[in-house]
């Protein structure tokens, strides 16, 4: 399987500044802002800066330090929003669609953070 990236995809016009958004986190290898129809009082969407389709296209085309970079942002930015349990937070959920049955509307790899309220049952 290879990937195909849109450049036209909305989170690359945000990353391009094309698109307004209001950061949370801005480092070398990822990029954070709320998302635009919040399912709990805090939903953020931490994305990686390089074009990655999906968590599977991140997964077999980044490198390394990308990928660690990522997902250590992933954390911080929970760190920052007051979710975490390491940090007296209540916890909080890590959500990524990947691929033809999860629903992945946006074609830019992200991780959805919620918190801020309890989430429920994992799928609906
Ligand atoms: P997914 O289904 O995993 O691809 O989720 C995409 C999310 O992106 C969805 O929760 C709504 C959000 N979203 C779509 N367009 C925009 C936008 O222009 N700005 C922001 N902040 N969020 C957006």
């Amino acid at each position: 399987m290879s990937y195909t990236y849109d450049e036209q995809n909305i989170f690359a016009k945000i990353l391009r500044g094309e698109i307004p958004s209001k950061p949370v986190f801005d480092d070398r290898f990822a990029y954070a802002f709320p998302d635009i129809t919040p399912q709990r009082p805090t939903h953020i969407l931490v994305i990686p800066k390089g074009p990655y389709r999906c968590y599977d296209h991140f997964m077999t085309a980044a490198s390394d330090a990308e990928i660690v970079g990522f997902f250590k942002a992933v954390a911080e930015v929970a760190k920052q929003q007051g979710l975490s349990e390491a940090h007296d937070g209540k916890g909080y959920r890590l959500i990524t669609n990947s691929g033809a049955h999860s629903h992945q509307e946006v074609p830019h790899f992200h991780v959805h953070l919620l918190g801020g309220a309890p989430v429920g049952p994992l799928v609906s």
